[in-house]
C-alpha cells in the first residue's frame, strides 16, 4: 500500500472520529462511538492499523509515527466529548450537595402560629396554677353542647341560626334514639365530659376551636379557640374564681392590665360574670364565667350539697391580640407570611 493512501486513510479517521464524538449527548452515546473508533478488536483505527503491514518498508517509520499522532488524536477527542458529558452531569450533582466552606446564609424556617405559641403559654400559666389539660371532640351531641349545660331545648343558643349543625345520629344510649350532631360552640362542653368521668376535686383547663356562625369582623370569627377552666372541690368560691381570673390575666397580659367583672348571664353558672380588659380607650370582653350552677353538677351526678365550683371560657385570639396589639382579629387566618412571621 501507498504511503500518501495510508496516511491519508488515517486523516479521514480522525475528521470522522472527531465529528461523531462531539455529537455526542450522552454517557451511552459516547461509550458506543468509542468503541466503534478504539475499539480492542473491530474498531476502526484497529482495521488501519492492519493496513500498516502493507506498507513498503522504508516507509513504515513515518507511517508508524503518524499512526500514533492519529490514536492519540482521536483519543483527545474522546476525552473532550467525555469532560462536556461529565461535566454537565457534574455541576447538577454538586447544585444538590452541601458545601460546608461556602460563607453562611440564614434559611428561612418556619414559626410556631401565634394563636399555637398562646395556647402553649397559656397552658404554662394555669399548669403553675395547679390546672392540667383537657381536651373534648370538636364534632359533639346536644348532650354535651347544650343540654348538660343546663340550656333547655327552646334556649336561643341552640338556634340552627347560630350554631353549624351536622347532622343527627343514632344514640348510644336507649334513652333517645337520636342526637344532634354539631361544631362545638363552647369549649363548656369539656367540662362535662371531664366530670362525667371525673370525681371531685377537679382542677382543669380545656383549650381547642370552637366554631359559630358570626360575621366576620375585627373582633369575631366564625371559627376562634377558648380556653376553658373548671375548679370543683368541696369548698370552692367566688373570691377564688376572682383570683384565679385575675392571675391569669396579670400573667399573660402584664401587671398593669386593668380588668373587671361584670354580672352576666350563662345557663351552667350562676352567678356569672363577664370578664373585660381596658384597652385602646374601651373595654373589650376577653371571656364568660361563673360559680358552676347545680343543675349542671346534679347532671354529671355530683352531690350541688357536697362540692361547688367554678368555670370560665375565654376568646384566646382576643387575649392574643392584646398582648401584641394585633387590632384585626381576620389577620390570624389570612395566611399572610409578613403577619406570621412577626412572632
Ligand atoms: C362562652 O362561650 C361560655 N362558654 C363561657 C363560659 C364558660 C361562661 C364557663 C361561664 C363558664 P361567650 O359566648 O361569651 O361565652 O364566649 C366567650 C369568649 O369567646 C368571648 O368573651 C370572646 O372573647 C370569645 N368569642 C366569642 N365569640 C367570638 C368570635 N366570633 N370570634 C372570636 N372570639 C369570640
Amino acid at each position: 500500500m501507498a504511503l500518501q493512501e495510508f496516511l491519508d486513510q488515517l486523516e479521514q479517521l480522525v475528521s470522522e472520529a472527531e465529528s461523531t464524538f462531539s455529537a455526542t449527548e450522552s454517557t451511552d452515546a459516547l461509550e458506543e462511538a468509542r468503541v466503534e473508533f478504539l475499539g480492542a478488536k473491530n474498531g476502526k483505527l484497529k482495521s488501519v492499523q492492519k493496513l500498516m503491514g502493507s506498507v513498503d518498508k522504508e516507509d513504515k517509520p513515518l507511517a508508524g509515527k503518524t499512526f500514533n499522532e492519529t490514536k492519540g488524536r482521536i483519543e483527545s477527542a474522546f476525552e473532550t466529548a467525555n469532560e462536556r458529558i461529565q461535566g454537565g452531569a457534574g455541576d447538577a450533582e454538586r447544585d444538590t450537595q452541601f458545601d460546608p466552606s461556602l460563607p453562611g446564609a440564614s434559611f428561612k424556617i418556619g414559626r410556631i402560629h401565634p394563636i399555637t405559641q398562646t395556647i402553649e403559654e397559656l397552658k404554662d400559666i394555669m399548669g403553675r396554677l395547679g390546672f392540667s389539660t383537657a381536651d373534648g371532640p370538636e364534632i359533639e351531641d346536644d348532650w354535651h353542647n347544650f343540654v348538660a349545660l343546663n340550656i333547655p331545648d327552646d334556649h336561643p343558643a341552640r338556634d340552627p341560626l347560630e350554631n353549624f349543625y351536622l347532622a343527627t345520629a343514632e344514640a348510644s344510649s336507649g334513652e333517645k334514639n337520636q342526637v344532634n350532631l354539631l361544631l362545638r360552640s363552647q369549649t363548656s362542653t369539656v367540662q362535662i365530659r371531664v366530670m362525667e368521668k371525673t370525681k371531685p376535686p377537679i382542677r382543669i383547663i380545656s383549650l381547642g376551636r370552637v366554631y359559630r356562625p358570626d360575621t366576620a369582623d375585627a373582633t369575631h370569627y366564625p371559627m376562634f379557640h377558648q380556653i376553658e377552666g373548671l375548679m370543683i372541690d368541696t369548698n370552692v368560691t367566688m373570691a377564688d374564681l376572682k383570683s384565679v381570673l385575675r392571675l391569669f390575666a396579670t400573667s399573660y397580659l402584664g401587671d398593669d392590665v386593668t380588668i373587671r367583672f361584670r354580672p352576666s348571664f350563662f345557663p351552667f353558672t350562676e352567678p356569672s360574670v363577664e370578664a373585660d380588659y381596658y384597652w385602646n380607650g374601651q373595654w373589650i370582653e376577653f371571656g364568660g364565667a361563673g360559680m358552676v350552677d347545680p343543675n349542671v353538677l346534679q347532671a354529671v351526678g355530683y352531690d350541688p350539697e357536697e362540692v361547688t365550683g367554678f368555670a370560665f371560657g375565654l376568646g384566646v385570639e382576643r387575649l392574643c391580640m392584646r398582648r401584641h396589639g394585633i387590632t384585626d382579629i381576620r389577620e390570624f387566618y389570612k395566611n399572610d407570611v409578613r403577619f406570621l412571621a412577626q412572632f
